[in-house]
């Protein structure tokens, strides 16, 4: 049986991902960006979770805007409550905390991500499971509401793939 030559084998691999990449791409859902005023969201999704349970919603917020503006809170019919939340440290660990809105400064991004703000799903009443969307309609002050369509990813994800994956993120 001969060998395959080191040349052929990475044009294999090659061919390999680039079959890959578009499904595992549509798999995230849409990446599109949705607008609300001066309001750009980009990126929303969230990690796998049970239903019963708890999970959290993330998302890029971008003020194209010369206004200030707030997100004052989110509902989706897949929980029973819906709050935004903040991590604090507390001695050696990190607690949430509820936010009564988020400052969208003008001409600024605000990343939600693990580890920081997030949109707090409580009482779930469907699971949330990996590949499925959710709609997240988000409030806000001056722009208005919008409902984004949040990607549903695997229960340890780091954060969307197009945005660099598991950057820096533990486990
Ligand atoms: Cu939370």
């Amino acid at each position: 049986m001969p060998r395959p030559t080191r040349r052929a084998l990475f044009a294999t691999l090659g061919a390999v991902t680039a079959v890959l990449a578009p499904g595992a791409l549509r798999a995230q859902g849409s990446t599109a960006e949705t607008r609300a005023g001066g309001i750009v969201i980009t990126q929303p999704w969230s990690r796998a979770a049970m239903r019963g349970g708890s999970g959290a919603a993330f998302l890029t917020l971008r003020n194209t805007g010369t206004a200030a503006d707030r997100l004052l809170g989110a509902s989706t019919p897949a929980a029973g409550r819906v709050e935004l939340h903040s991590m604090v440290r507390d001695g050696d660990v990190m607690r949430m905390r509820e936010q009564p809105a988020i400052d969208l400064p003008p001409g600024q991004e605000v990343v939600l991500r693990p580890g920081g703000l997030h949109v707090m799903l409580l009482g779930l009443t469907q699971p949330l499971d990996r590949g499925a969307t959710l709609p997240l309609t988000l409030r806000f002050e001056r722009a208005g509401e919008v409902t984004v369509q949040v990607a549903v990813q695997a229960a340890g994800a780091a954060g969307m793939p197009a945005m660099g994956g598991a950057h820096g993120h533990a486990h």
